[in-house]
C-alpha cells in the first residue's frame, strides 16, 4: 500500500475475527472516525481481491492489517491495539500495572493464540470425523494450564490491570470470547475467575458492538 492517507485504514472482518479485539479498542476509545474499515474475509471467494491483498498489505492474507496514513502497515493484531492504546494515550495501564499490561497482551498473542488456533482447526473446521484428537487432547491440556494459571491471577481483580480495563483486555478478551463460543465453552465453564471476567467484558458497550455469539463456524462454510 503506497501513498498517503488521511485515515488510518483497517483491514478487518465484522465479526469473530482477530479483529475484533482491535474493534473493542476503537469504539472504546472513540476513534472509529479517524479510521476506515475495509471489510476483508481471508476465505472470499473473489480471488482477485485476496491476491490484492496480500500483494499490497498482508503478505499472509490474515486479518487485521492496519495502514497508517503514511503507508506503514501493521500485521499483527497485538501490535495493532499496543500502537493504538500508544497513539491515543487511552486504555493504558497505571505504571505499576505495566508488567501485567505488556505479559498478558504477549501471552494472549503468542502462547494462547496458537492453541487457539490448533483446537478451532480441530473442532471447528474439520469436526469429530475428522480431527486429530491428540492435537486437540493436547491443545486442551495446555489450556487448562493456562486455565488454571489465569482464573487464579483474576482473583481480586476486574481486569487485567486492576480495576482499569486496558488494551490488554481488548486482546484477552477476544481470546476468552473465543473460547466460550467453542463446544459450548467447554474449555472455560469451570473457572469461575474466568466466567466473571468475561461476563464482566461481555457487558461493556464496546463490547457488545464489537463482538457477537454468531457461529464462528458458519462463516467458514
Ligand atoms: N497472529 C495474527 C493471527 C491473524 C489470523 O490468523 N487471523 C485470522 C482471523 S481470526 C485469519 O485471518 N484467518 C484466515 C486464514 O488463516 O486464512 C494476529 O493476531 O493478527
Amino acid at each position: 500500500m503506497r501513498g498517503r492517507f488521511s485515515l488510518l485504514r483497517i483491514w478487518s472482518h465484522d465479526q469473530g475475527s482477530h479483529g475484533e479485539s482491535h474493534h473493542a479498542v476503537n469504539k472504546k476509545m472513540g476513534i472509529m472516525n479517524n479510521m476506515k474499515t475495509v471489510e476483508m474475509f481471508p476465505q472470499d471467494p473473489d480471488k482477485e481481491k485476496v491476491e490484492s491483498y496480500k500483494r499490497d498489505v498482508h503478505p499472509h492474507g490474515t486479518i487485521p492489517a492496519l495502514v497508517l496514513e503514511d503507508g506503514r502497515t501493521i500485521i499483527e493484531s497485538g501490535a495493532i491495539c499496543l500502537y493504538l492504546a500508544d497513539r491515543y494515550g487511552r486504555l493504558l495501564p497505571e505504571k505499576q500495572w505495566t508488567a501485567e499490561y505488556y505479559n498478558w497482551i504477549m501471552y494472549a498473542s503468542i502462547t494462547l493464540d496458537e492453541m487457539m488456533e490448533h483446537l478451532f482447526t480441530q473442532w471447528m473446521l474439520k469436526g469429530p470425523e475428522q480431527e486429530d484428537k491428540d492435537i486437540a487432547q493436547k491443545m486442551a491440556d495446555k489450556f487448562k494450564v493456562f486455565a488454571e494459571y489465569f482464573n487464579n491471577f483474576l482473583k481480586g481483580k476486574a481486569f487485567i490491570c486492576g480495576d482499569k480495563f486496558t488494551a490488554a483486555d481488548c486482546v484477552m478478551g477476544y481470546n476468552i470470547w473465543w473460547a466460550s463460543v467453542m463446544r459450548e465453552g467447554c474449555l472455560i465453564n469451570d473457572w469461575p475467575e474466568i466466567i466473571r471476567y468475561r461476563d464482566g467484558l461481555k457487558s461493556r458497550d464496546a463490547f457488545k458492538q464489537a463482538f457477537t455469539t454468531q457461529p464462528l463456524q458458519a462463516q467458514y462454510q
